[in-house]
């Protein structure tokens, strides 16, 4: 638990020095499941919130908690609900957005390791215009 919290804090330090502090999505609620061992992927979930006068187009995302990070949603497809990769998204000017289980949410492919309550999960966001900003997902009890 300790190591691991100076592994993702080291990384932390290493990925802010890169930040470009442009344009800003405010940020809360942000959090993750946490998972059990043996689990190959995860969910995190934030409200963002676009208060600046630009809209803001969200390109990628990056953890150095998985080696692939992306965007998803969840669609009807034949009365299934199925979850669907978000490439971008764009919130105009005083827009938000709430991720929640069964909608949109940020999916963590193939976890370096499992996700423990208490432990604080980096993502970068990465937008349309070059600037970037970290999020820090607080990981909750499985439920
Ligand atoms: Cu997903």
């Amino acid at each position: 638990m300790k190591a691991k919290l100076i592994t993702f804090l080291g990384i932390t330090v290493i990925v802010i020095s890169n930040l470009a502090l442009a344009a800003e999505l405010s940020v809360t609620e942000a959090w993750a499941r946490a998972t059990i061992p043996g689990m190959a992927n995860g969910a995190g979930y934030a409200s963002l919130a676009n208060e600046q006068e630009q809209p803001l187009t969200l390109v990628k995302l990056e953890s150095p908690a998985s080696s692939k990070t992306e965007l998803h949603t969840h669609q009807h497809d034949n009365g299934m609900m199925k979850m669907v990769h978000v490439p971008e998204l764009t919130l105009a000017a005083g827009e938000s957005l709430s991720m929640a289980p069964g909608s949109y949410h940020i999916m963590f492919f193939d976890l370096q390791q499992p996700f423990k309550v208490g432990d604080s999960v980096p993502v970068v966001m990465h937008f349309a215009d070059g600037s970037r900003q970290q999020i820090n997902l607080e990981v909750r009890e499985l439920e």
